[in-house]
């Protein structure tokens, strides 16, 4: 289905839905990238509660899980099209459409610590004054940026080295950055919604994919591969986007009330993923007894720390513009954060 029949249907069920919201002054539809129990339908769930609640009902939220509205790629431009209010875009699909947010995405580089990197994603200058520019210069309004989890490689073999995955069809999300990456670290990586990885680690046209524990579980992933390999190079990072021209024409009060909401979304949310990617690695040993877990080293860990070095000018080079400066106010946001955290 094409965006333009999306966006008919979606007009044609707002009609139909009329009468039904006839009570409520506003019905504001969010799209995650992920199915139900996920964390991104967790976090749009308690914001539809939050928002109900706190507007008496006057605002409804309409929640649509991946697939109902098209993939990831579908509900940016749909939310830019301001068909939809809401909609999560993660930098991992996100890069081709908003370039600069593949900072996101460069490994080694955000803080090891929840405390910091929580910090970091919430209130860092170069995410909510400079990238955010990027975004309205795309027609959406950043609302806000949380983590996921450890991004954990679920592959068919055991893989310590670059040269383990020397003949691993690697599957990563679609931002061009990702490519870059998984090329440095040795792998032939190739870039898949993720509605495609499933069949394809089944019919081995990959043999790799790499998400955080949680998604790996409910996507079953792990049924299809043998091994869970923790890097530690990298989160799983994701923004929940507004239409802008929705966000700029809302009330104050709207506005102070979703400033509000954000704010305790953003403990609820990093809370909860903590405890859903624990849960999900006890449940996905227990559910493939035959599946290894492998932690690299620290040296291990060194050998791909310095494969990803060179990426960092390589992002910078392929998108230009402001992406240098981003990446250098984050590395000091990054700093900043860690510094207050070993302070307590
Ligand atoms: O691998 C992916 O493409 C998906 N992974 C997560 C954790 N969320 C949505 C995303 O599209």
């Amino acid at each position: 289905m094409n965006i333009a029949t999306r966006i008919r249907r979606l007009a044609v069920g707002v009609t139909l839905g009329l009468a039904a919201l006839s009570a409520a002054a506003a019905d504001w539809k969010f799209a995650v990238e992920e199915g139900p129990g996920d964390v991104q339908t967790l976090y749009a769930e308690e914001f539809k509660r939050l928002v109900e609640e706190r507007t008496k009902g006057k605002v409804t939220v309409t929640i649509y899980t991946y697939g109902q509205l098209g993939n990831e790629n579908d509900l940016t431009e749909l939310t830019a099209a301001g068909a939809i209010q809401f909609s999560n875009a993660s930098p991992g699909h996100l890069g081709t459409f908003v370039p600069e947010v593949q900072v996101l995405s460069l490994p080694f580089l955000l803080p090891e610590s929840d405390k910091a990197k929580g910090d970091v994603l919430s209130n860092s200058k170069a995410l909510y004054e400079d990238l955010a520019k990027d975004f309205t210069a795309k027609g959406l309004k950043l609302f806000t940026v949380y983590p996921e989890g450890e991004m954990i490689w679920a592959t068919k073999k055991p893989v310590r080295t670059p040269e383990d995955l020397g003949d691993v069809k690697f599957r990563v999300m679609t931002s061009p950055i990702l490519i870059e990456q998984f090329k440095l670290y040795g792998a032939n990586p190739v870039a898949l919604p993720w509605g495609e990885v499933y069949g394809g680690l089944q019919m081995n046209v990959i043999q790799a994919q790499v998400n955080p524990a949680f998604f790996i579980e409910s996507a079953k992933f792990h049924e299809v591969t043998s091994h869970l390999v923790h890097v530690g190079d990298v989160e799983y990072t994701t923004t929940v986007v507004a239409n802008a021209d929705f966000w700029d024409g809302l009330s104050q009060e709207h506005r102070t009330l979703l400033g509000e909401v954000r704010d305790d979304l953003q403990t609820f949310i990093l809370a909860k993923q903590r405890e859903k990617n624990a849960a999900s690695i006890e449940k996905m040993l227990k559910d493939n007894p035959n599946l290894s877990v492998i932690k690299l080293t620290p040296a291990e860990r060194d050998v791909f720390r310095q494969r990803a070095e060179p990426l960092a000018q390589k992002l910078v080079g392929m998108v230009g513009g402001r992406s240098g400066q981003i990446l250098e106010q984050l590395k000091t946001d990054i700093a900043a954060a860690e510094k207050t955290t070993e302070a307590k």
